[in-house]
């Protein structure tokens, strides 16, 4: 716990589909779920307009349907969320070399390690400089807590939602957990919640009356003192940034489910020579090589080998995913693949040890786990995919919400398609909204194109955040304070 609220917690606001709606401007205001669209599909996240219907994400696809059929139902597109993250973090990392992403939308900062605030009023400044960098960069809003730790910080930004800013100033911690649900704490999921309920436990406030001991009873010992801990509002825990972290991984989501398993081979590939880069960068070697899959139904799993000592070595390490992979069901699609080192040691050479001890048993062990939700086996439906209709065929070729580019009218994106026909909207971010044309799905003119930039000539945060930003289009509207 710090005296100053110099950590600080971003998460952008309805990410993606905020994107959407600046990537498609007749989109803005209204109702938009963002999500798998097959009959098991589920929502990955609602704009704040469909989430007055009562719209969530993980909410089943049909669901969201019946509570809003007007809604703008899109696919995800993970290489332009990727983009604006990628932008976002970049913004980040120019404020303290100790940032901390959790997610595509949300990091940690730790502003005093990077020597930029070191009291409330300098962690304010510079919490709302970043929203405004953020708008100007990405066109997008990202919501900031301000406090003295990371739990407090990250309930901080829930709180600030949307397009705000929450500072709690240290010492007020307890008075605001007091009366919050169980809930609001890390680690407390509905199982845990459950249990604490039936004990009589629903708020912070009665688990701080509770005791340690009782806790510890309840959850065991570990569990149960840092819930104890965090129910008064203590949390030590550091700002980490990746050198640091106890596993590296890389991940890559696809815009269209893999099908092709020599794609899939050649992708887990990729992403094992991308964690050796950012392996080695870091100095470090594993032991544990860790393969993760999400099927085209978001079921997703992760399979782990264990090597008989640490390695930075990339044929190692890619042969160790390649097996992995070759255990798992990928029939119905892949979205998503992911590959990982853990069990870091700065070090690389074998250590004898830990090879003496795992002699008796066989040279690997490999452990598989299914993460909450996920099924096992084949997944149903999978044999679906063999005989497409025509609407399905239209579909797979022109995906609800890509762009497309067509030669005489230009840049658009697929509003729909069936039955040989994709409806196309010509609009561009920034513009107002466009016009609406159908094509046959064989039209030649009409090509799929790459995203554009949500922001078309945004302003030069290079030198963010010592010097007021250079704006190239000569509005000085964004930024912060004059030179030094
Ligand atoms: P979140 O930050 O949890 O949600 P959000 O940014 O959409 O909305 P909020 O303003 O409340 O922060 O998640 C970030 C993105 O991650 C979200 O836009 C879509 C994706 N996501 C899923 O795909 N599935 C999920 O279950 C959740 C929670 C998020
Ligand atoms: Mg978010
Ligand atoms: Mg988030």
């Amino acid at each position: 716990m710090r005296a100053a609220p110099t950590i600080l917690h971003l998460d952008m606001d309805a990410f993606y589909a905020s994107a959407e709606q600046a990537a498609k401007p007749s989109l803005r205001g209204k109702p938009v779920v963002v999500g798998g669209l097959g009959p098991r599909g589920v929502v990955a996240t609602a704009s704040y307009e469909a989430r007055r219907f009562g719209i969530h994400s993980a909410m089943p696809m049909a669901q969201a349907r019946r509570l809003a059929p007007n809604a703008a139902y899109l696919v995800p597109r993970f290489t332009l969320y990727r983009t604006v993250s990628d932008q976002v973090m970049g913004l980040l990392g120019q404020l303290s070399p100790l940032v901390e992403p959790l997610s595509l939308d949300e990091a940690f900062v730790d502003l005093e390690a990077g020597g930029v605030a070191d009291d409330a009023a300098s962690a304010r400044e510079i919490g709302e400089r970043l929203r405004t960098a953020i708008r100007a960069v990405t066109g997008l809003t990202g919501s900031v807590g301000l406090a003295g730790s990371k739990m407090i910080a990250k309930i901080a930004s829930e709180e600030a939602k949307p397009d705000g800013l929450v500072l709690i100033e240290p010492g007020t911690e307890r008075e605001l957990l007091a009366p919050m649900s169980v809930r609001i704490l890390p680690g407390v999921g509905p199982a845990t919640g459950d249990h604490l309920r039936r004990a009589g436990m629903t708020t912070v406030r009665d688990l701080a009356d509770a005791g340690e001991a009782e806790l510890v009873r309840l959850l065991g010992k570990a569990h149960g003192s840092s819930l104890h801990l965090m129910a008064l509002g203590y949390d030590d825990r550091p700002v980490v940034a990746e050198r640091d972290a106890k596993s590296v991984s890389v991940e890559d989501t696809f815009d269209v489910d893999l099908h092709d398993r020599v794609r899939v081979r050649s992708e887990v590939e990729r992403l094992a020579d991308r964690c050796v880069r950012r392996l080695r960068a870091a100095e470090r070697s594993g032991r544990t090589v860790v393969l993760k899959v999400r099927r085209y139904d978001f079921s997703t799993l992760t399979r782990s080998e264990t090597l008989r000592g640490p390695t930075d070595d990339p044929t190692v390490i890619r042969e160790a995913a390649a097996r992995l992979l070759e255990a798992v069901d990928t029939t119905g699609g892949v979205r998503l693949l992911g590959v990982g080192v853990t069990g870091l040691a700065d070090y690389t050479q074998e250590d004898l040890f830990a090879q003496a001890a795992d002699a008796l048993s066989a040279a690997m062990d490999a452990e598989v786990t299914e993460e909450a939700g996920a099924e096992q086996g084949p997944a149903e439906g999978a044999e679906e995919a063999a005989e497409e209709t025509p609407e399905q065929l239209a579909e797979r070729r022109w995906p609800s919400g890509h762009d497309v580019r067509h030669e005489t009218h230009g840049h658009g994106w697929v509003q729909g398609s069936g039955v040989g026909r994709v409806t196309v909207r010509f609009e561009e971010p920034g513009d107002p909204p466009g016009r609406v044309r159908t094509f046959r799905i064989d039209d030649p003119e009409l090509q799929p194109a790459e995203p554009l930039p949500l922001v078309k000539d945004p302003a030069d945060y290079s030198s963010w955040p010592a010097n007021r930003p250079k704006s190239r289009s000569g509005d000085g509207s964004s930024g912060g304070e004059s030179r030094p």
